[in-house]
């Protein structure tokens, strides 16, 4: 069947634009470390029949009929997450990764509770405490940091927690590069009784195919999105290990009544089935290789970076992210090389960094993650390719300084904008792009 042929026979205006983002995932390198390429099957479920159905609770304990293949499917989603992970209790229901972890803030904790969790200028989530999201507003949030090197300031974080005595502490983040400190944690949240919960979004593939340490031995509660390095449908996961129930027997019951009635209604069928074909895609030799490959190319693009003179926090990575710091270019430069690089067609995101001499809105630093790439079938030889475009780009901009007054700043970031137009060496690049992801085809069945 033609690609999205009933969109494009109903929706002429939906349809050109997917078809224009399918051919910019095609022809960008996508270097956002929390976007994938999921698979076709994935993406069959997700857009099946299996939308039409309600089904609030669990398997075997619904509020409506018909659903005796909807049990099947998600009592087949948990049992491949228990397997996978190798913990006790699996909720497959939330509906993405910022509800879940809300999910086990409310089976764990009341309002006004203290907890604890890293910094978003740090590196942390919005969700670990962060003052403008809800969970640092319900929530009592002591927030840590890093070291000026890029490192969890494990002093810190036991030193916050002996003076605040939080009710839950969250190891996870979404720019961090290296490997998680869980043992550490775990004898600091058990020092002073509190929940330990791992937010493992980014790094959950990682942790599946052993290539970075599973927190299963350390933590209470784990939780996943399934679109990261795990490559499967929008949606996440809640996990109680064999330590989180010996802590709280009640804890699996919790975590359930929380996601349902406590935060959600009716759980999104489709994608419980494509989180059950993600996991068992998760778990062949193939997925295994692939997510070696991810933190390969994660250390190749980032020595090739350091050889080309880009300071990367930490100086290097241990997982599929980099963080490069370009205050030595100015304060405030990843504004421009992010604009300048997404119109060669290299998608990442501006960042704050350790020490963050600008704002986090106007940030010194780039993140850039190999997943997506990887998915492409991208080797270590094409990150030199890419390291050297980046650099090509980043030296072409490397005159432009942000203006200190805000009303300036916005007109330079325009004439900037503009200027990009012209800029030959962003030509140049862009032609580049196009050659080499030409190279590594992306869903070449679909064609219209
Ligand atoms: N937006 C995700 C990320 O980019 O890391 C986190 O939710």
């Amino acid at each position: 069947m033609e690609y999205l042929s009933e969109v494009k026979e109903q929706d002429e205006e939906i349809f050109s634009l997917m078809k224009n983002e399918l051919d910019r995932q095609r022809s960008s390198i996508e270097l956002i470390p929390s976007e994938n390429f999921t698979t076709e099957a994935v993406m069959q479920a997700m857009g099946s029949i299996l939308t039409n159905k309600y089904s609030e609770g669990y398997p075997g304990k619904r509020y409506y009929g018909g659903n005796e293949f909807i049990d099947e499917i998600e009592k087949l989603a948990i049992s491949r997450a228990k397997a996978l992970f190798n913990v006790e209790h699996v909720n497959v229901q939330p509906y993405s990764g910022s509800p879940a972890n809300m999910e086990v803030y409310l089976s764990v904790c009341s309002p006004g509770d203290v907890i604890m969790g890293q910094s978003l200028t740090s590196g942390g989530h919005l969700t670990h405490g962060w003052n403008s999201s809800a969970t640092g507003q319900l929530f009592k949030s002591v927030q840590y940091g890093v070291t000026d090197e890029g490192y969890i300031n494990i002093d810190e974080v036991r030193k916050l927690a002996e003076q605040n005595k939080p009710k839950l502490i969250w190891i996870g983040s979404t720019a961090y590069v290296r490997k998680l400190p869980f043992k550490e944690f775990s004898e600091i949240a058990h020092s002073v009784g509190a929940y330990l919960a791992a937010d493992i979004s980014h790094i959950s593939g990682l942790v599946i195919a052993g290539v970075h340490e599973s927190p299963v031995p350390y933590v209470d509660i784990i939780t996943t999105t399934t679109h990261k390095t795990l490559r499967g449908p929008r949606g996440a996961i809640i996990m109680v290990t064999k330590k989180g129930i010996e802590k709280d027997p009640d804890l699996p019951s919790k975590i359930d009544k929380s996601v349902f009635p406590g935060m959600q209604g009716g759980p999104h069928d489709h994608i419980t089935a494509a989180i059950a074909i993600a996991l068992k895609q998760a778990s062949s030799p193939e997925f295994v290789s692939y997510a070696k490959q991810v933190v390969l190319n994660a250390k190749a693009l980032a020595t090739a970076l350091m050889e080309q003179g880009i300071n990367l926090v930490t100086k290097g990575t241990d997982n599929h992210m980099i963080l490069a710091d370009l205050s030595d270019i100015s304060p405030g430069f990843g504004v421009f090389a992010q604009e300048a690089l997404d119109k060669a067609g290299i998608t990442l995101n501006k960042n704050t960094v350790p020490g963050e001499r600008s704002s986090p809105f106007y940030p010194s630093g780039i993140r850039m993650g190999t997943p997506a790439i990887t998915s492409r079938g991208m080797k270590e030889s094409e990150m030199k390719e890419i390291a050297s475009y980046i650099t090509q780009i980043l030296s072409s901009i490397k005159e432009n300084k942000l203006p200190q007054s805000k009303e300036e700043r916005l007109t330079y970031i325009k004439n900037f904008r503009e200027g990009l137009n012209h800029n030959e060496q962003i030509k140049k690049v862009r032609e580049n792009v196009i050659n080499l992801t030409a190279k590594f085809p992306l869903y070449p069945e679909m064609k219209n």
